[in-house]
């Protein structure tokens, strides 16, 4: 199994975020709070290393809250300003603000930020709520926004929404099903089955007693049932996919600050 997306849009964004990254004062990098490891960029990393920086662990409501905590003081500890949000929540999104005041030069009028991540983390949700209407679109999918486009939060910030960038090639299997399942990368890119097996078996091995039914179960139990009685494992396995990114059978943080050096 190999679960690879980097299509032509998301090279010429990198090239674009790259001129603009000089021009801003402020970067607020979006990662999903599930894998703040394999769900970072790091040439994005790199190229944003001298600015300002907030680092944001959205959809912190699908994620391990104590986990979360813990990654928070990882960050912190690496100098960064970092808060959990749930971008679809107004209270939560305004923090983003708040800390974007906290690292940005305050002797200059207006401070432009650039928000950066990978696809689908919630970057254009977090613009929209911080700007308290749906300005920049967004949808339940990786790849959503293609362009750059600057939104003007009153009364003295500016915010740049960008596409969402994957690395050109995602070497690590592991971050390849966890990238896959919280939807950073397009179904039509990765076997369902395949990932679906590999969310369980983690579950087994990290997460003892979670009541999280594997595939053959859950297909059973939902009649995933074929014409002639065997059972439609690949389309269970979309629908078992987007209910374990959606929660339905808990909260997990797919990754520990402890498992290797970040940051
Ligand atoms: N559960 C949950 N869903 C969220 C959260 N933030 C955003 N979403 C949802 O995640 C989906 C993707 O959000 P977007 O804001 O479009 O993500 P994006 O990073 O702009 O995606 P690209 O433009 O494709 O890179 C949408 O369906 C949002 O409603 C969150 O904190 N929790
Ligand atoms: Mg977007």
């Amino acid at each position: 199994m190999s679960v690879q997306w980097y299509p032509g849009h998301m090279a010429k964004a990198m090239r674009r975020i790259a001129e603009y990254v000089a021009l801003v004062d402020i970067v607020v990098e979006v990662i999903d709070a599930r894998v703040p490891r394999a769900g970072r960029n790091p040439a994005l990393d790199r190229l944003t290393r001298n600015r300002a920086r907030v680092i944001v662990l959205n959809r912190e409501d699908l994620a391990d809250g104590t986990i979360t905590r813990r990654w928070l003081e990882r960050f912190a500890a690496a100098g960064f300003e970092a808060i959990a949000t749930d971008g679809r929540a107004q209270p939560s999104v305004k923090r983003v603000a708040e800390a974007m005041k906290r690292v940005g030069r305050r002797e200059r009028g207006r401070a432009r930020a650039l928000v950066v991540g990978l696809p689908n983390s919630g970057k254009s949700s977090i613009i929209n709520g911080l700007l308290r209407r749906a300005a920049a679109k967004t949808e339940d999918r990786a790849g959503v926004t293609r362009q750059l486009q600057w939104f003007r939060l009153p009364p003295d910030i500016e915010v740049m929404d960008t596409p969402g960038i994957l690395v050109p090639k995602i070497a690590d299997a592991d971050a390849q099903w966890k990238l896959a399942l919280v939807g950073a990368v397009p179904l039509t890119r990765f076997d369902p089955e395949a990932i679906a097996e590999s969310f369980h078996r983690w579950v087994d091995a990290h997460v003892p007693g979670a009541a999280v039914p594997d595939l053959a179960a859950f297909a059973q139990a939902r009649g995933f049932a074929r014409r002639g009685g065997a059972i439609d494992l690949h389309t269970a396995a979309r629908v078992y996919l987007r209910a374990a990114g959606d929660g339905l059978f808990g909260r997990f943080s797919f990754e520990m600050p402890d498992d290797a050096p970040t940051a």
